[in-house]
């Protein structure tokens, strides 16, 4: 279709659509037309997936998760569609800035970090692959906090993306369910009968997800609180206005904001609200859908895949028995059995605080039939396996890794290693019962968003190779390694990510006033800021590294711009002072006349979605430098390497098999390993120790306890060194001076500049294998047991 005629659509959309003249719309004007004729152009496939699924009798994949971190949406649907010459043309012809209008989309940010992104990455690859699938979450009102820099301290805004109109969904107010809380359990006729106290309204806006091609599409469905009777007539009439509308405000908080607190389970009472809220209006919506479909409920785990991304939706378990033995009458078994077979639960962490549990008495008094239930389903288990007993209600507490484990299928660990320690920790006894349920699927990103969209460059130099199969069978690009000792692809290679360095670097001087050299190695950190994920780690390196430079100021440095972005919980305390300690060093490395040429520190505020795609594509090193055993599988790693960063890090997650993958030679590997670090901590006194052996650490870290970094406030970082020398759980002393040592080999490395372009390269050509398609395949043929896809629709 030629451009114009995509211009005429765009104008339609303003004149009709939005009700504005040309002459008087804003960019907000034009980028809602532009984006409303986008929409237009997935509806029929949209439409079409539906129906074939439908038609099919198909079975869905149902991916229930509290997080979907979408980013922007409008640049993602023109790259999948391949609109991207036709819009540019069309809004050049209007007269309008391409660019400018696509960077006025909000970024949605419904989730924390890897977990809600991975999320996100899935529905694309369901679509891209032709999978029927829905994702069910919460149209949060507000998603993740903005933050801001005050003096170098972490500030959180509230984030307030529906504040404009949101393009992309259709209201749905005619798929709505009544979701109960509180209230009672009694007996009819040996029938359970729950009478909930309260009730709240789960109303569904849904978006339509499209893959590459725009071939198939599937479907984002969020769940919107409001209340049941949204207005007190009898308050209103006696003159009491606002506690009139009381009603609507409580329940409305349901769908209120996303919790910012990715480590600590807090066990609040609106979190399980939440939980449940989202949960009981998906099953309620699935069954409805199956039962119009298929009138056999023995169909269901043929036709039904439910995936729990995490344990957010574990009251699925305890809910869908509700559903299938109270509300049908199906005998308790069967239904316990029904459920089992639809359900998987994928963990994404081991970290104990982060393990959500929750008292009896709170779940007693929000969902007293499911508490009945979880005791049931206990000892129907203890019953089916004798002997050793692991249940999910323990001394007052419901366990919901272990509910999910014990309702699901499969249960799955997001990396090779990360599941070997789940079987090893977390779930030992339950895989010694049921050996064959924990399997693995490591993690993959889609690589529509993270290197097409995203690194424009590097896609074109791609494509000119070796065409461009690879976008939807990324494994493709290993037929760059016969390119990687050819000298014109090197330079291309080399050029397309100076020129994204050049990008970034213009961008931080517009946004943040500080110059950097696109010459300078380009190393990045960004993730949320945790202590095992050791920023801090990385940031005492810095110092000694800076301490080192202005001793010998006139050495060969290196050198490097350290790029940090993340955003800490607002209740996690040490995790914000490293984000102050990294400004504080910053402000005085930056402004240090004799080593600045040298080494500079740069962090950008609000790290998001959008903030990844700029600063992904222009790294030139990946730190992935967690503490071995921690990270479940990170996906930034990934991305990094796709995009041609060489990675320094420890043997954790994904990078075990990135590594494997790229090659020992195109990585630099430091640090314990998980075995090791749990031996470390058993000796005594270990980052004393560490300290006393390495006079650079010592150093680094006097320099930040006597207030060199804060001298306005000289011992502001004496809990920050304390914690370092002292318990040091996550082990950053003892790290060190491996760390220390692998930096210096990345220095050497990136001065033999074709070296380091030719190992970046095969970090492309070798990391194929971490596209999310193949992730979707694995579930496809190991959990959800789906072996076709819209190609074969039967009924
Ligand atoms: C946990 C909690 C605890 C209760 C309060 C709210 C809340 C919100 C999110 C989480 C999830 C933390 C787990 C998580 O994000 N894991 C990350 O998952 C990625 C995708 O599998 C993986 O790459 C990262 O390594 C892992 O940290």
């Amino acid at each position: 279709m030629p451009h114009t005629e995509f211009r005429s659509e765009i104008l339609r959309h303003l004149t009709y659509t939005l009700g504005k003249e040309a002459e008087m719309a804003t960019r907000y004007d034009w980028r809602m037309a532009l984006s409303y004729t986008v929409r237009d152009r997935i509806t029929e496939s949209w439409h079409d997936a539906m129906r074939t699924s439908r038609d099919g009798r198909m079975k869905r994949v149902y991916y229930l998760s509290m997080e979907f971190l979408i980013g922007r949406l409008l640049e993602d649907a023109v790259v999948n569609l391949r609109l991207d010459k036709q819009a540019e043309a069309a809004m050049l012809d209007l007269g309008v800035d391409y660019d400018a209008v696509v960077a006025t989309e909000p970024d949605a940010a419904l989730g924390n970090g890897g977990l809600g992104r991975l999320a996100a990455c899935f529905l694309e690859s369901l679509s891209t692959i032709g999978t029927p699938a829905i994702g069910y979450g919460i149209r949060y009102e507000h998603g993740l906090f903005r933050q801001t820099f005050e003096n170098g301290r972490q500030m959180e805004e509230p984030e307030d993306w529906l504040s404009q109109r949101h393009a992309w969904e259709f209201e749905r107010p005619d798929v709505a369910f009544e979701i109960g809380f509180g209230g009672e359990v009694h007996e009819e006729n040996g029938r359970c009968i729950w009478t909930p106290a309260e009730h709240v309204i789960a109303s569904a806006h849904d978006t339509p997800v499209v893959g590459w091609q725009g071939s198939w599409s599937n479907t984002l469905r969020l769940w919107e609180a409001r209340a049941a009777h949204a207005f007190d007539l009898a308050a209103f009439n006696a003159g009491r206005y606002v506690a009139a509308a009381e009603p609507g405000t409580l329940a409305r908080t349901i769908s209120r904001v996303l919790y910012p607190d990715d480590t600590t389970e807090q066990g609040k009472e609106l979190r399980l609200k939440q939980e449940y809220f989202f949960t009981a209006a998906s099953l309620r919506d699935i069954l409805a859908r199956f039962e119009r479909e298929h009138d056999d409920i023995a169909l269901l785990p043929e036709k039904v895949a439910i995936q729990l991304n995490d344990t957010h939706p574990a009251i699925a378990g305890p809910e869908l028995v509700r559903l299938l033995h109270d509300e049908r009458g199906i005998e308790f078994n069967a239904s316990v059995d029904l459920a089992r077979r639809c359900l998987n639960y994928t963990n994404h962490t081991l970290l104990p605080e982060a393990l959500e549990r929750w008292s009896e008495g709170l779940m007693g008094r929000l969902l007293p039939r499911h508490l009945a239930l979880i005791a049931r389903i206990d000892e129907w288990h203890a019953r089916l396996n004798p002997g050793r007993t692991v249940t999910a209600l323990e001394h007052g507490q419901v366990k919901m890794g272990e509910l999910s484990f014990i309702m699901a299928n499969r249960v799955n660990g997001v990396s090779a290693l990360h599941t070997e320690l789940m079987k090893k920790t977390v779930f030992s006894e339950l895989h010694a019962l049921h050996p064959e349920r924990i399997v693995n699927q490591t993690n993959g990103v889609t690589p529509r968003r993270w290197v097409l969209s995203s690194n424009p460059r590097l896609s074109a130099l791609t494509t000119d190779r070796i065409g461009e199969g690879w976008v939807d069978d990324l494994e493709q690009l290993s037929r760059l390694e016969d390119h990687v000792d050819d000298p014109a692809f090197l330079d291309a290679y080399s050029a397309a990510k100076r020129a994204n360095k050049e990008d970034l670097a213009a961008w931080v001087k517009d946004s943040l006033g500080e110059k950097i050299d696109p010459a300078a190695m380009f190393d990045i950190q960004i993730k949320r800021l945790h202590e095992y994920k050791r920023q801090h780690l990385n940031i005492i390196e810095t110092v000694a590294l800076w301490q080192e430079i202005r001793d010998n100021p006139n050495a060969d440095w290196t050198p490097r711009v350290k790029i940090f972005a993340g955003k800490a919980a607002p209740g996690y305390v040490f995790a914000k002072e490293i984000i102050h300690l990294i400004n504080d060093v910053g402000r005085v490395l930056n402004a240090d006349s004799v080593t600045s040429k040298f080494l500079k520190v740069i962090y950008p505020p609000n790290y998001n979605v959008t903030l990844a795609e700029r600063l992904i594509p222009a790294a030139d090193l990946s730190e992935q430098i967690s503490t071995a055993g921690k990270e479940a599988s990170g996906t930034g790693n990934m991305k990094f390497a796709l995009n041609g960063a060489l990675t320094v890090g420890t043997l954790d997650g994904a990078n075990v098999e990135i590594r494997e993958r790229v090659g020992a030679d195109n990585f630099f590997l430091f640090g314990m390993t998980a075995e090791e670090v749990v031996e470390r901590r058993r000796v005594e006194n270990h980052a004393a120790r560490a300290v006393a052996d390495d006079p650079r650490l010592a150093r680094a870290l006097e320099a930040i306890r006597s207030g060199v970094f804060s001298p306005e406030e000289p011992d502001r970082y004496h809990g920050v060194v304390a914690n370092v020398t002292g318990p040091d759980y996550f082990l950053v002393s003892s790290d060190f001076s491996d760390y220390w040592r692998a930096q210096r080999e990345v220095d050497a490395a990136y001065r033999d500049t074709a070296a380091w372009t030719r190992a970046a390269a095969l970090n492309t050509a070798r990391s194929g294998w971490f596209s999310s398609d193949r992730t979707i395949r694995g579930y496809m043929a190991d959990i959800w047991d789906i072996r076709s896809s819209r190609a074969f629709a039967t009924a």
